[in-house]
């Protein structure tokens, strides 16, 4: 039985949970997201003077002792109508088109900003469940393609070019801005600056089917030294084989289906279907946000990643045990 106190505590765990230090939407920080939040935060306190008046009406209205209705008084029904016009009328379509400017101004000021210090570009495709992410320099050209773990230097504006190669998605960071989707066939761009170092969480805000839960990414900012670093390192090519086992291991990924999806930039291995794996050592997460890249989290990926992430379009391979450790090994090795 559903006892009253157990209701209580069902209700009081779901209202706490929300208390969680996780991101939050009002506080971003970064010149374009302070923008947003603060038109966020304007609507929501408009929003709320708002209820607690209309509230405030309604319960005079109901607790109001009225006096017994006086068939001659004609007057009174003018001043009804008068309250309905004022309230109902001029006033919110004064509040509604006052908000409508701001949006305006927001919208001009993050479409067409006139940041300086930006730190050059990035391209984003959704893909179900993970994100490609290509770095272009000034004029287009593509530098080098990663994935699910993007850097930028803090206290510096970055450029976002987002599109998708399947269904629409959306890319959120709470912590620096809004959302902007990403949708075939077009191109949408997008602004996002964070204060302080620090890794931000990216999720896909946009139903895209099953496992939309688990695709997630970081944004890490790190100082302006590092993301030079983070930049050199991901444009140079896989680290060779160093050990027996690494090479087995190269050799074992070029002779399996591995390499008919999965690009190691200086390998024959060059298909595009997932991952770019050039780098995958150097990468926080697996399975865009699954898990933790370790050791052991990687190898349970590789032998078979349905049952970490469901449905994700990666297929269960059985590999033979060997092979299955010196991929792994390779793998762990690509910094
Ligand atoms: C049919 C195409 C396909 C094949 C074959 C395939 N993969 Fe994948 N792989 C993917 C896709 C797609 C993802 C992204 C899955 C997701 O996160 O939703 C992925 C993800 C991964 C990841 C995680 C990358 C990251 O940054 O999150 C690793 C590691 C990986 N694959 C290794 C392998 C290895 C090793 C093999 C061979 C044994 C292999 N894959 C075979 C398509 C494939
Ligand atoms: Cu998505």
């Amino acid at each position: 039985m559903i006892t009253r106190r157990t209701r209580i505590a069902a209700l009081a765990v779901t209202i706490l949970a929300a208390c969680r230090r996780a991101s939050f939407v009002l506080s971003s920080s970064g010149e374009p997201g302070r923008d947003e939040a603060g038109l966020g935060r304007l609507f929501t306190i408009v929003g709320m003077v708002v209820v607690i008046i209309v509230a405030a009406l309604l319960l005079t209205a109901i607790f109001r002792r009225r006096p017994p209705a006086d068939p001659n008084a004609i007057d009174r029904r003018g001043r009804g109508t008068l309250w309905i016009l004022t309230g109902g009328v001029v006033v919110p379509a004064v509040i509604l088109v006052t908000l409508f400017f701001f949006v305006l101004i927001t919208l001009s000021t993050t479409a067409q900003p006139p940041y300086s210090n930006v730190a050059g570009t990035f391209e984003i495709v959704g893909h179900r469940w993970w994100w490609e992410i290509r770095r272009v320099d000034d004029t287009g050209r593509p530098q080098f393609v990663t994935a699910n773990e993007l850097h930028i230097p803090v206290g510096r504006t970055v450029r976002l070019h987002l599109s998708s190669a399947d269904v629409i998605h959306s890319f959120w960071v709470p912590d620096l801005a809004g959302k902007t989707d990403l949708i075939p066939g077009q191109i949408n761009t997008a602004w996002i600056e964070a204060e302080k170092p620090g890794v931000y969480a990216v999720h896909c805000a946009e139903y895209c089917g099953m496992q939309h839960a688990n695709m997630s990414m970081s944004v890490v900012a790190e100082s302006d030294a590092e993301f030079q670093q983070w930049l050199a390192s991901q444009t140079a090519d896989a680290k060779p084989p160093q050990t027996d086992d690494e090479q087995r291991g190269l050799d074992a990924f070029v002779g399996s289906p591995c390499a008919s999806c999965h690009q190691i930039r200086g390998t024959p291995a060059a298909a595009i279907v997932g991952p770019d794996l050039t780098h995958l050592a150097a990468r926080r997460m697996i399975g865009a946000g699954a898990l933790p890249n370790t050791v052991g989290n990687l190898s349970g990926w590789i032998s078979n990643s349905q049952t970490i992430k469901p449905g994700n379009v990666m297929p269960a391979m059985y590999l033979k045990p060997t092979d299955l450790h010196a991929i792994v090994e390779y793998l762990g090795g690509l910094k």
